[in-house]
């Protein structure tokens, strides 16, 4: 067998900084990488696992689900432009989801331009929107100098995605044997960004004087131990939580989180009408809300990434800002809230809890009973398939959702209260949810992975390639498609804003999910009956654990 050198250095590099798996696709350019792999593998040295997946989508979508769940850092493999346009819309949502990965591919063109049809001679160009960083080798430069680079930018906060271009010549170079040893690494700082405690302090006073405080969170919970310290805060302020699906910041079922009523639509009253936010590691949504806070509302900010690309969060700027790791800051507030808070001032926020563990339970109450009232209702509700998923899966599943236009009913309805139990995407692109369950089920093979998609996310996903990587990795998870035939965030926003009814935006004469599963080796069960949907979430769940991926078709009633 050849030996690859600057192939085997990536693979070093790759290991230092604990890259455990490669989501490849191959053309003949990434063949040395993809052979050196196989020969680390083969002679039981420690090497990235190769994953092939069948469209370039999936590998960036698979390594975003399972930086997701693992936090580390991620490689993606793919060949020259054309693997490169394939990733496709995978890419804005690593962006927005501040995935660290270093996508690779080869680059034969030109370093200049010839003519429109050449060779791409500048190949980050098509990426360089979505990056943090984008790098085209030259000659004799040092792939394993670049590789840290890469890797450094991409795993320094805020993370992100980092893209290399490298000339055939450099990833095909042949040495004569392989590495001694690795060379030596330079990693990039991790230590946590601290809160500046004057600043904590002024934001403690704002806190404490408020009569409604909304605390609002976005990805808090990417470390795990920040959900149990996010917890105390709110106990601490007696304060409300609303938490975006990201991750699981928040438990739903604690008396502190904040519920919607069941019938507000598209917007968020508990937004327009708090007097002062706390709001933690959130990014400007990819759709932006209706309505912000009102000009009066104090707003008190931390976050590792303030500048959110030079866009202010509900286009003004926080009354504090406190750039600063959550995990730290959080804990740091709590407890300069202690040291302020009169005895007095801790019986009137007693006071506040009590009505706001009542309004949650009257809440709580409401999206139950109308999950129950809609038991037998055909077509089937997404109301009572959100409650029967919650009822049939342990607090140890991981949930992978990406629902549309049930999202909120998703939210409200399927319980969560383990760190780590809830992934959503981040940014705008369709399809992400059925990949991303294969990442996070490589990630943590001991756990139930369930994803939860719209049928346009279903294809959009991909699923012969993601169900295909499932199965033969021994990667099982079961899909539940929250099947509404049609494009029901589209077509609800528009009944909603424009009075547009008939949009031609359905899926009528849907495709058989079910069968396209089965056809990739998959359990693919339709369920049209509600009594059906519990007997079918077991079946689906007990094909998992037995090894085989499934796919739940549930048809809903048409939007
Ligand atoms: C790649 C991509 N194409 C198009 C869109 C626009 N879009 C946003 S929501 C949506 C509908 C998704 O349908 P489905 O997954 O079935 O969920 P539903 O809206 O029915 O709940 C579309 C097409 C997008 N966000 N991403």
């Amino acid at each position: 067998m050849e030996v690859y050198d600057n192939a085997e250095a990536l693979i070093e590099v790759f290991n230092a900084y604990g890259v455990e798996h490669l989501f490849f696709n191959p053309g003949v350019d990434n063949v040395p990488v993809l052979e050196t792999v196989s020969r680390y593998q083969a002679t039981g040295k420690q090497s990235p696992r190769g994953i092939l997946c069948l469209d370039e989508f999936v590998t960036l979508t698979a390594a975003h689900g399972n930086y997701m769940a693992s936090g580390k850092p991620q490689a993606v493999s793919v060949h020259s432009e054309l693997g490169t346009l394939q990733i496709g819309g995978a890419l804005q949502n690593a962006q927005w989801g501040k995935v660290p990965v270093i996508i690779f591919a080869e680059i034969q063109g030109p370093t200049e331009r010839v003519n429109w049809r050449q060779e791409p001679f500048d190949q980050g160009s098509m990426v360089r929107n979505f990056v943090k960083w984008d790098h085209q080798l030259i000659d004799k430069e040092d792939i394993h100098d670049a590789l840290q680079v890469a890797l450094n930018i991409a795993t320094t906060e805020p993370y992100g995605p980092v893209y290399l271009a490298v000339p055939r010549e450099v990833l095909w170079h042949k040495a004569d044997k392989s590495l001694d040893k690795p060379k030596t690494f330079v990693k990039s700082d991790t230590r946590k960004m601290e809160a500046n405690p004057v600043i904590l302090d002024k934001a403690a006073d704002i806190l404490i004087n408020a009569e409604n405080p909304l605390i609002i969170t976005g990805h808090s919970g990417r470390n795990p131990d920040t959900v149990p310290k996010l917890i105390e805060l709110a106990e601490t302020l007696f304060a409300r939580v609303v938490t975006s699906d990201t991750r699981m910041n928040f438990p739903n079922s604690h008396p502190l989180a904040a519920y919607l009523a069941a019938h507000v639509g598209f917007s968020n009253p508990l937004l327009t009408n708090t007097d002062t936010i706390l709001v933690i590691d959130y990014d400007l949504p990819y759709a932006a809300p209706p309505m912000g806070p009102s000009a009066e509302t104090k707003i008190v900010h931390i976050d590792i990434d303030m500048q959110k690309n030079g866009a202010l969060l509900w286009g003004r700027k926080p009354d504090i800002a406190i750039e600063a790791d959550s995990g730290q800051a959080i804990p740091a507030l709590t407890k300069a809230i202690n040291q302020k808070l009169t005895d007095e001032r801790r019986a009137q926020l007693k006071e506040r809890f009590k009505q706001l563990e009542a309004e949650h339970d009257n809440l709580a109450g409401e999206w139950q009973s109308l999950a129950e009232s809609h038991s037998q209702k055909k077509p089937i509700s997404a109301h009572w398939l959100s409650r029967c998923i919650s009822e049939a899966i342990d607090e140890d599943t991981i949930i992978v959702n990406q629902t549309i236009s049930p999202a909120r009913i998703v939210a409200h309805l399927v319980q969560r209260s383990k760190p780590g139990t809830l992934l959503s995407y981040s940014g705008g692109c369709i399809g992400w949810a059925i990949g991303a369950a294969l990442g996070v089920k490589l990630a943590s093979p001991d756990k139930t992975v369930v994803s939860l998609m719209g049928d346009g996310a279903f294809i959009y996903g991909c699923p012969e390639s993601s169900l295909w990587s499932s199965g033969f990795y021994k990667a099982p998870f079961l899909s539940i498609i929250f099947d509404n035939q049609g494009y029901g965030a589209i077509k609800g926003l528009f009944r909603e804003k424009h009075d547009v009814d008939n949009m031609g935006a359905d899926i009528y004469t849907a495709p058989d999910y079910a069968k396209i599963a089965q056809a990739c080796n998959a359990f693919g069960r339709t369920v049209e009956d509600p009594a059906d949907i519990n007997p079918a979430l077991k079946e689906g769940l007990e094909q998992v654990r037995s090894g085989q991926p499934a796919v739940l078709d549930i048809r809903l009633e048409p939007v």
